[in-house]
């Protein structure tokens, strides 16, 4: 709950921080502007949805094949507009986008990778949705080109990362690298407000996040971890909406997983748009991120929308799936 003696709101909160790091140029306040700008406007379109013509099919697929949603669409066209405005941003990865989106006359040396909408298959339900977003500096000098080396950096790289969820209330949860704040929109004001300062991912926890119906495409060692947790009675809990799905074991703790399967080996989340970010916030939450194999921000991206296999949440409940899936 927020209290209302004490309001911080997110830009109070991010020029706080700032003054602790007196060498930091600033730049990521006004990042977080944008991000602040387009997630309000997102949110509104989001909450009338069902009384105005936005829900639906738009009658096109994106790169992945998939049936692009009419909401999609906005919530990429406002992010990428906003996103263009600060001028610290030189080139915008978004997951509904097949290229680089290269700023014009931009002398910003930050890169931003962007999912608008997840959990777009939720919207016409009025189910939970998110924007998550990753944001790492570029290696090239500024003014020039930017290059595929810029963009396809490990999420080791990442100097902040977060995400928007339009839920029942409206969040912004980000780091930078500090540990994970929370910030809750207060309409009555028109601002983010701390509402859960310093979020810690328990260690232990009672949930497993995973799409049950790939169970017969999934590996013997996945299917051991899913049995295993039905005889233990983890509660299985799955909204379909990884935001929704890892916010929610961010708060009461819980593992979710996206395991590769017969027909997708590689999973279906992306590296860049929605493992990465995600991975960053456990990490400073104090859970783990996997794929398995490594660490998920140890992988080294090979293309903008590389999809990864993905096991992330509470530090022990990762563990544990990492020894079964293993032995
Ligand atoms: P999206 O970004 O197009 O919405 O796709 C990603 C979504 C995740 O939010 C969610 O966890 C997953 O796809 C659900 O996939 P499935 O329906 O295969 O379980
Ligand atoms: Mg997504």
């Amino acid at each position: 709950m927020i209290n209302r003696k004490n309001v911080i709101t997110l830009s109070q909160f991010i020029a706080e921080e700032q003054l602790k790091h007196p060498s930091s140029s600033g730049n990521l306040s006004k990042i977080f502007r944008d991000i602040k700008l387009a997630a309000k406007i997102v949110n509104r379109d989001v909450r009338k949805a069902g009384l105005v013509d936005i829900l639906g099919e738009h009658g096109s697929t994106n790169i992945q094949g998939e049936e692009v949603k009419k909401l999609d669409v906005i919530a990429n066209e406002e992010f990428m507009s906003s996103l263009k405005q600060s001028g610290d941003i030189c080139a915008i990865l978004s997951e509904e986008s097949e290229e680089i989106i290269h700023v014009k006359n931009s002398r910003g040396k930050y890169i931003i990778a962007i999912d608008p909408l997840d959990g777009s298959s939720n919207i016409d339900a009025n189910v939970t949705i998110g924007t998550i977003f990753s944001i790492f500096k570029r290696k090239s000098p500024v003014g020039d080109a930017v290059t595929n080396e810029d963009c396809l950096q490990k999420g080791e790289n990442q100097i902040a990362a977060g995400y928007i969820l339009y839920g029942s209330s409206t969040m912004l949860v980000y780091t930078t690298g500090s540990g994970v704040n929370g910030f809750t929109l207060d309409i009555s004001i028109g601002d983010f407000c701390l509402s859960h300062p310093q979020i810690k991912s328990p260690k232990h926890g009672k949930i497993c996040s995973v799409n049950i119906g790939n169970y017969k495409d999934f590996s013997s060692s996945i299917k051991h971890y899913i049995d295993y947790c039905n005889e233990k009675g983890i509660t299985g809990r799955y909204i379909g909406s990884f935001v929704a799905d890892f916010h929610r074991n961010l708060i009461k703790g819980g593992v979710y997983m996206y395991p590769g399967t017969l027909k997708q080996p590689e999973g279906k989340l992306r590296l860049m748009y929605e493992c990465n970010p995600m991975a960053f916030l456990i990490e400073q939450a104090g859970g783990k991120a996997t794929t398995g194999d490594i660490r998920i921000m140890e992988v080294n991206p090979k293309e903008l929308h590389q999809r990864v296999p993905i096991i992330i949440g509470s530090s022990n409940m990762v563990d544990n799936a990492m020894s079964l899936i293993n032995s």
